[in-house]
This record gives C-alpha cells, sequence and structure tokens, in this order.
C-alpha cells in the first residue's frame, strides 16, 4: 500500500542510508514495484539496495539493456504509471538509447538510473571503465528533466523532482546519473520525499469559452486524437456524439473512441473528413499528418488541446490553443457546450455507409486483413495489441478495430523497427491480469529476440507472432517497385523459429495461414506461456497510398 508507506516514510526522521537506499526508498515511496535492469560494477550498490527493499521491489533483469529499457517503456504504456530502468553508464546508457528516444517521442514516463565513472574523474577523459564523454549532455538530449545524484542527501528530493517531471506537462522520460562510489556512500537521509501532484496549469476558461464558441457553431467538425488523448476516451466519445464529430486516430490515438462506433475512423477516411470539416478539435496530437500532408485553409477552424504549450502553434498557429491534460479541459468544453449546443442530426448512417466503401477499397490489402480478422477475433477486448513497424502492423493501424484505451500501443512518429518484442514483454509484465499479443516482422523480431531468454526467466506469458517473409519486406518492395528491382540489403536469412522459441523452453508453433493462426492463438491464450508463432508469409500489397496521401486542402 504505498499510501500509508508514504505516511511512514515522510517522518521527518534523521537516518543514515547509502545513495541507493535513500533512492530505492523514494521509488517505493512513489509507488513503483518494479525496476527492468541489467546489472554492472557501477551500480552493484543500487543493485544491493534494490535486493534490500525484498518483495516490495522487483528487478526484472533482461539481456541487453535495450530490452530493459523498452520494457520500462511497454510497462508505462500497458498501465499510464511512471516506470524504471538501470543500466550502467556509456555503453549501457548508448545500448538503452533506442528506448529512451522513443519514450520521449511518445510522452512515455520512464525514469533511467544511469551508473556514472568515479565522481572525481567525471568530465577528464582518464579512460575509466565505460566513461564517456559528456554523459550529463547526451541525456540532456535526450530527455528534458535529468540530473546527478552526488549523495544520500540528495537522493531522495532529486529522484522525487525527476518522478514529479515525468508527469508534469508534457509527460516524458527523464534520467538520473551516479557515480560509482557514490551510491554506496552512507550519510544522514532527513526524510524520503512523498509524492505530490503535479502542478497543473489553471485551465483558461476564457479558451474554453472561445472553443465551445467555435465548435458549437461549426457545422462538420472533426476531432484527432493523439496519444495526450489516452486518458480521454470518455470526453472525447461524449464529445463526439453531441457534436456528431467524426474522431480520426490513426497511431497513438487508437483506442479513444471504441472502434465499432461507426464515428470512429482511421487515416483514409479521416482524410476525406479533414477535407470537409468547418473546425477540428485536436486532443494530444501534433496533428502532423494531416497539417503537413493533407494541408490547411483559412476556412478550417483548429482547437488545439495540448499539454505542452509549445506544441499547438508549431505547424499552424490555432484558433484557440487549450493547454492542460485533456480529459479535465474536454470536460469543461462539454459543460460550455451543453449551455449552447443545438442537438445535432445524426452521421450514423452516412458514416457507416462510407466506412463500407473505405472497407471496399482497403481491400486491397486482404492477405494483411485475413490475419488482423484472426488476430481481433482471438486477443480479449481488454486484450493488448503491441505494433512494429511490420506489414501487419501498418494494415492494423489502418484496419485492426481497438476497444478500449491504452491497449493499441504503437511507436509514435519514431517508428523504430526493432521496438516490439521488448516493449510487449514489459507491458505484459506490468499487466499480468490482460494477454499481450505482439507482432513482429522477421527483421524487427530479431532485434529483441533475445529477450526470449527473460520472458522464460520472469515467466512472463507473452504471446508473440512472426510473420517470416525472409526480407525487410518494406524496405525490398520499394527496391523493386522504385528503383528498378535493384534489390540491396534486404533479403534476410533466419533461423527456424519453432526450434529456436523451443531452444530457450518457450513454447513454439507454426502457422501456415490464418486458419492455423486462429488456432495457435487460442491455444497461446489458453495456455499463458511465453509463445513464439512462426507465420511464413509472401510478400504483401503495399498500404503506402493510404497512409501517405496528397493534399486535400490549401492547395
Ligand atoms: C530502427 C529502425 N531501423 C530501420 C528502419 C527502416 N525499416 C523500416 S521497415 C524495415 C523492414 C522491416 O522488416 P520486417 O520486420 O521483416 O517487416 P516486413 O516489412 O518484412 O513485414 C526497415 C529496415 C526503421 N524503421 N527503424
Ligand atoms: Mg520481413
Amino acid at each position: 500500500m504505498p499510501s500509508n508507506r508514504t505516511k511512514m516514510k515522510a517522518k521527518p526522521a534523521v537516518s543514515e542510508m547509502s545513495t541507493g537506499e535513500a533512492t530505492v526508498a523514494t521509488l517505493l515511496a512513489h509507488g513503483f514495484d518494479t525496476v527492468y535492469a541489467l546489472p554492472g560494477v557501477h551500480n552493484d550498490h543500487l543493485f544491493d539496495a534494490f535486493h534490500k527493499a525484498g518483495e516490495r521491489l522487483r528487478a526484472v533483469h533482461s539481456r541487453h539493456e535495450q530490452g530493459a529499457a523498452y520494457m520500462a517503456l511497454g510497462a508505462a504504456l500497458a498501465t499510464g504509471r511512471p516506470q524504471a530502468y538501470s543500466v550502467v553508464p556509456g555503453p549501457g546508457l548508448l545500448n538503452s538509447g533506442a528506448a529512451l528516444l522513443t519514450a520521449y517521442g511518445m510522452n512515455a514516463p520512464v525514469l533511467g538510473l544511469i551508473g556514472q565513472i568515479p565522481a572525481a574523474a567525471i568530465g577528464k577523459s582518464q579512460g575509466h571503465l565505460h566513461e564517456i564523454r559528456d554523459q550529463a549532455g547526451i541525456i540532456s538530449r535526450l530527455v528534458d528533466h535529468s540530473a546527478r545524484i552526488d549523495g544520500p542527501g540528495e537522493a531522495s528530493p532529486k529522484t522525487a523532482k525527476a518522478i514529479r517531471a515525468m508527469a508534469a506537462g508534457r509527460p516524458g522520460p527523464a534520467v538520473l546519473e551516479c557515480a560509482i562510489d557514490v551510491w554506496g556512500k552512507r550519510g544522514p537521509v532527513a526524510e524520503i520525499a512523498a509524492p505530490s501532484p503535479p502542478r497543473r496549469p489553471k485551465i483558461d476558461e476564457d479558451a474554453v469559452r472561445a472553443a465551445a464558441r467555435v465548435l458549437g457553431k461549426a457545422k462538420r467538425v472533426l476531432i484527432v486524437c493523439g496519444g495526450g488523448a489516452q486518458d480521454a476516451a470518455a470526453e472525447v466519445t461524449q464529445l463526439s456524439g453531441m457534436l456528431q464529430a467524426p474522431v480520426l486516430a490513426y497511431r497513438r490515438g487508437r483506442g479513444v473512441l471504441d472502434s465499432r462506433d461507426p464515428l470512429s475512423v482511421t487515416l483514409p477516411l479521416g482524410r476525406e473528413l479533414w477535407a470537409e470539416a468547418d473546425a477540428v478539435l485536436a486532443v494530444g496530437t501534433r496533428l502532423l499528418t494531416p497539417i503537413t500532408q493533407w494541408g490547411v485553409d483559412r476556412d478550417l477552424a483548429i482547437v488545439h488541446v495540448n499539454a505542452d504549450p509549445e506544441e499547438p502553434a508549431r505547424l499552424r498557429k490555432p484558433k484557440v490553443a487549450l493547454i492542460g491534460d485533456a480529459a479535465p479541459i474536454l470536460r469543461q468544453l462539454i459543460d460550455a457546450l451543453d449551455r449552447s449546443n443545438q442537438p445535432r442530426a445524426s452521421r450514423k448512417d452516412e458514416l457507416q455507409e462510407r466506412q463500407a466503401k473505405m472497407s471496399k477499397r482497403l481491400e486491397k490489402l486482404k492477405p494483411q486483413l485475413a490475419f488482423l480478422d484472426v488476430i481481433r477475433a482471438e486477443l480479449p477486448e481488454d486484450g493488448i495489441y503491441v505494433d512494429e513497424v511490420t506489414q501487419i502492423g501498418f494494415a492494423a493501424r489502418l484496419a485492426l478495430p481497438v476497444y478500449k484505451p491504452r491497449t493499441f500501443l504503437s511507436p509514435g512518429y519514431q517508428d523504430n523497427l526493432g521496438w516490439g518484442y521488448a516493449t510487449s514483454l514489459g507491458a505484459q509484465h506490468a499487466r499480468p491480469d490482460v494477454p499481450v499479443l505482439s507482432i513482429n516482422g522477421d527483421g524487427g523480431f530479431m532485434f529483441t529476440a533475445n529477450e526470449l531468454a527473460t520472458a522464460m526467466r520472469h515467466r512472463i506469458p507473452l504471446v508473440a507472432v512472426v510473420f517470416v517473409d525472409g526480407a525487410f519486406g518494406n524496405v525490398r518492395r520499394i527496391q523493386e517497385e522504385m528503383f528498378g528491382n535493384r534489390l540491396i540489403a534486404s533479403d534476410l536469412v533466419n533461423p527456424d523459429f519453432v526450434k529456436f522459441a523451443e531452444s530457450f523452453g518457450a513454447a513454439g508453433r507454426r502457422a501456415r495461414g490464418p486458419d492455423e493462426l486462429r488456432t495457435a492463438l487460442r491455444e497461446a491464450f489458453t495456455a499463458r506461456e511465453p509463445t513464439l508463432i512462426e507465420v511464413p508469409v509472401g510478400p504483401m500489397p503495399s498500404p503506402w497510398e493510404f497512409i501517405h496521401m496528397p493534399a486535400v486542402r490549401g492547395k
């Protein structure tokens, strides 16, 4: 019970602790129960503090630092709560770099606890183990909040500050460094900092009223959701109904409005609706694709809700900007609209018809869709689907129905190949109550396939599918279609994935086609054990005409 513990620990009493112990006590006081980690001599005293925390803090070790950091990312995305990982400095930090970059791009609260060389040697380029020039400077380019803990007395306030910073404003990762000879250093610790709610900007009521006026008088409102809308599903759903506004989501905003609602649309239909809209309500999105690809003109009034005050005007100054967390802002907007909004004619039939037409066009992706139908049917409603940069993944972003927030994890604008398997492991570890499904291409899967060992060691019952076409298929298709079939560096030699899985002691299966995948998934979700399903596939039709589409406004 974090709150009771918090009260006990928060008593101002001077006690002697090590820097590592004070850091761990602060993590516990803030409700952390896991640290995804890969040890090394720089962090031995920190890991000893993890050990002393006993059952209250699980150290889940991975087989590569990128695995640890991606696991923390997956856990953060699946739970919405901050998560921690710990690795050695230099190579350990860099190995975790792609995950940290992705956490930044996805505004995910991931706390890195990173070692450092001996305190007295920092900055002197003496060639100490794992030394890297200006580690603090490198870190400061990757995250918005970072600090170095220089002794036990400052461990707790600096840890608490980092955790607060991850939730404040636009959320995101943070990093704490600590030198090899400081984690174990003992000294007086006045108190363990208690969690304090992050400061929220006051909601600008004039702006809410202005937004209500814009949306109230608009005839065809389109709502666009990004990752920042994930905790505002109820409000978005209510607004969509009140305004009869379709809700467009592509990667990070999927699941905010249930896909079974005919007003829920993805990119291609969203673009048509963008062309017709007289007002857009953007919620927690950069609006990058609509503004830069589809175009804007003066007839489109944009109301932009974002936690980051810099974001709304980055691409185009909106008519109204509302700064802060989406849910409370949208709640006020609903109240303001309630007073003025006239009941609107239902757009259900119109949207149903247009959805059906779009489904016909999307039939071009039949090979992918046949697999997605099976996945949707077998993955329970609250099961979590984790995306990858692969043919099935691209199609899923367009066509996999998503029913609930935080059940469709997609890497956002980094779109980094190889994030999926380890991120899924973290999601499944943090949410043992629901099945998690990881989909992969043979290219992406091998980035973190070593973490099958982690799945076994920690008994994480993740089900992963690897679609095997013997290629970086997406790259190969581009070479075929746009570079006169001059194929280079896109063919792959693969292991037998069934034997590969079995060699770790995991369940390995082969499914030839959608029907066999259905059986394999059903059995795997029943068995709930680490499972890898190999699906041999051929080349698949290109999805790109539904993703990169020409402008429809402001031409
Ligand atoms: C970190 C990273 N490296 C490289 C790429 C470029 N890239 C995009 S898709 C792709 C190939 C994916 O191959 P695979 O995982 O087998 O999926 P397939 O397209 O064959 O379904 C590559 C190399 C990327 N997106 N991210
Ligand atoms: Mg492939």
